[in-house]
C-alpha cells in the first residue's frame, strides 16, 4: 500500500485537489435545470408555481444576476464544471466533448472524487445531446462510467409529434405521474442514493432536462397553469408581429425550439400563449422534483452537513423582443438562477454580477478543500457571507458561429458576438461590428440601446475595453465543424 505522502505529492502532481486532513467534509448537492429562466416565483414571477424553489430561496443565498457564459447547454455545463471559459477548454458548441479538447480537464467532481467523497451523476450533468457528453472520469456512478469517451458523429433530427418539422417546437401534457418523464425518476434515484450515501460525503449531481424543450410534463402540471395575457413581459412581441425597432438586427436571430427555425412558420397568438403556459407547466414539474430531493435532504437530517447549488445551464425566452428559446446574447438567454446554500453561511440575496465559472471554485472552497490553480472563476464565498459586499468584476458570455443546431437551425456569424455584464450595465457586441449597451437598472427589458447616446459614451468606452481586454481581437472561435 502506498504510503499517504506519496499519495498527496500524486495528488499534487496532477493538479488535484488534496484531501483535507481532518477537516468536515461537507456533502454535495449539485442540482442543475436546463433551459430554466427567471420563471420562477422567488425570482419574482408572477405565473411560476414553484412552492419548493420559493421555500429554498429562504434557506440559500440567491444570487439575481448569475450569468452563463455561454447560452447553450455544452458550453455552458463544460465552463461550469471544467473551471475553465469556453475558449481555454475550446468547446464552444454542441458537437464537441470537452475530452476532445483537452483529454486532461479537471472537473469538480473529479477533485471531489480524488479527495475521497463518492462522485454520483443522475441525468443530464454534461450535454447528453445527440453527441452525449458523458464522462466516466467524473462520477464513481453515472453516465459515461466504464464506457468509452463517444466518438463524434453528425447529429440527427429525431421524427416524432411536433407543431411543425423542428423537432423541438412542440409542447403538451403526457399522461401519467412523475415518473412518466425521465425527471421524476431521476429525482427518485437520487434521493435513493442519498439514502444509500448518507454516512459518506458525496458528490451528488441531478440534472433535470425540462424545461428545455419540447415542452412537455405530466398532465398534472399541465391543469395548474392555462394561457394567459396578464403575465406578458413588457418586451412581449407575438409571433406575427413584425421584429422589433431598437435591437441591432443581428440581436433578432431566428427562433429555436419554438416558432422556427427560420419564422417562415410563424404561430398564432393563442400558440404564443399556450407555449408560454407550457414552460410553466414544465417549471411546476421540475420544481416538484427538486422538493422532493430537498426534502429527502431534511429527512435525512443531512442538511446542516450538505453544500446545495441550484442552478440553470442557460436562460430561455419566451417571447420577449419576438424571440424564443436560448441563444442570444440578450438578459433572458444569458441571466440564470443561481442559488446556494451551505452550511454556516446565512440566508440572502445578492444583487451583484456573478459568473457560472464561479460555482467551480466556490464548492471547493466551502468543502474546504484547496483552491484549483487552473480555475478561472472565483469563489463567491465572500459575497455569501455578505451578500451586499462590493463585488467589481464582470461576468462575460459569448455566443459563436452555430452551424449544427436541430431542425435545420444555425446561429450565423453575424448573430454571434460576445457580451460583458458590469455593474449596472450590459455591453454586446456582435461579430461584425454591431453593438449595443443597457443600463439594467433602469432598462430591464433592454428595450433601449444607449451605443449611440452621447452622455453615455464613456460608459460605452469602458465595457468595450472590458471586452476587448477580455476576448482580445472580440471574435469568437468556430467551432469544430
Ligand atoms: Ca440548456
Amino acid at each position: 500500500m502506498k504510503s499517504p505522502i506519496l499519495f498527496i505529492a500524486l495528488f499534487a502532481s496532477l493538479g488535484l485537489a488534496q484531501p483535507a486532513s481532518a477537516a468536515p467534509r461537507p456533502n454535495v448537492l449539485l442540482i442543475m435545470v436546463d433551459d430554466l429562466n427567471g420563471e420562477v416565483g422567488c425570482y419574482g414571477s408572477k405565473s411560476a408555481k414553484t412552492p419548493s424553489l420559493d421555500a429554498f430561496a429562504g434557506t440559500a443565498v440567491r444570487f439575481t444576476r448569475a450569468y452563463c457564459q455561454a447560452p447553450l447547454c455544452n458550453p455552458s455545463r463544460t465552463s461550469m464544471l471544467t473551471g475553465l471559459r469556453p475558449d481555454t477548454v475550446g468547446v464552444v458548441d454542441n458537437n464537441t466533448h470537452f475530452r476532445w479538447k483537452k483529454a486532461d480537464a479537471l472537473t469538480l467532481p473529479q477533485q471531489f472524487r480524488a479527495a475521497g467523497w463518492r462522485a454520483e451523476a443522475f441525468g443530464k450533468i454534461f450535454h447528453g445531446g445527440s453527441i452525449p457528453v458523458e464522462d466516466g472520469a467524473s462520477w464513481d456512478r453515472g453516465p459515461g462510467t466504464g464506457k468509452p469517451l463517444p466518438k463524434p458523429s453528425v447529429p440527427k433530427s429525431k421524427p416524432g409529434r411536433q407543431r411543425t418539422d423542428n423537432p423541438w417546437d412542440a409542447w403538451g401534457p403526457i399522461p401519467g405521474g412523475d415518473t412518466a418523464a425521465g425527471d421524476g425518476n431521476y429525482a427518485r434515484a437520487a434521493v435513493a442514493a442519498m439514502k444509500r450515501l448518507k454516512d459518506a460525503p458525496f458528490f451528488l449531481a441531478v440534472g433535470f432536462k425540462k424545461p428545455h424543450a419540447p415542452l412537455n410534463a405530466p398532465e398534472k402540471y399541465f391543469a395548474m397553469h392555462s394561457p394567459q395575457t396578464s403575465d406578458l413581459p413588457t418586451s412581449f412581441r407575438y409571433p406575427d408581429e413584425p421584429p422589433v425597432p431598437y435591437l441591432p438586427a443581428n440581436a433578432l436571430r431566428p427562433n429555436f425550439d419554438l416558432f422556427g427555425p427560420q419564422r417562415t412558420v410563424t404561430g398564432t397568438r393563442d400558440e404564443a400563449l399556450s407555449a408560454r403556459a407550457a414552460y410553466a407547466a414544465c417549471v411546476s414539474y421540475i420544481d416538484a422534483q427538486c422538493g422532493l430531493v430537498l426534502d429527502a435532504l431534511d429527512q435525512l437530517k443531512l442538511r446542516d452537513n450538505t453544500i446545495v447549488v441550484f442552478v440553470s445551464d442557460n436562460g430561455f425566452h419566451l417571447g420577449e423582443h419576438g424571440l424564443w428559446s436560448k441563444m442570444t446574447l440578450l438578459e433572458e438567454s444569458l441571466r440564470v438562477p443561481l442559488m446556494i446554500r451551505a452550511p454556516e453561511i446565512a440566508p440572502g440575496v445578492s444583487d451583484r454580477v456573478v459568473e457560472l465559472l464561479d460555482i467551480y471554485p466556490t464548492v471547493l472552497d466551502l468543502a474546504g478543500l484547496p483552491p484549483a490553480p487552473h480555475a478561472e472563476g472565483r469563489s463567491l464565498a465572500p459575497l455569501l457571507r455578505q451578500p451586499d459586499r462590493d463585488w467589481p468584476h464582470p461576468a462575460f458570455s459569448q455566443l459563436p458561429l452555430q452551424e449544427r443546431l436541430p431542425g435545420g437551425a444555425r446561429i450565423t456569424e453575424e448573430m454571434g458576438g460576445r457580451s460583458v455584464h458590469f455593474d449596472r450595465w450590459h455591453y454586446v457586441a456582435w461579430t461584425g461590428g454591431v453593438e449595443a449597451l443597457f443600463d439594467m437598472k433602469s432598462d430591464p427589458w433592454q428595450m433601449q440601446n444607449l451605443v449611440a447616446k452621447p452622455e453615455h459614451a464613456a460608459t460605452l468606452a469602458r465595457m468595450r475595453t472590458l471586452l476587448k481586454e477580455h476576448a482580445a481581437g472580440g471574435a469568437p472561435p468556430k467551432p469544430q465543424s
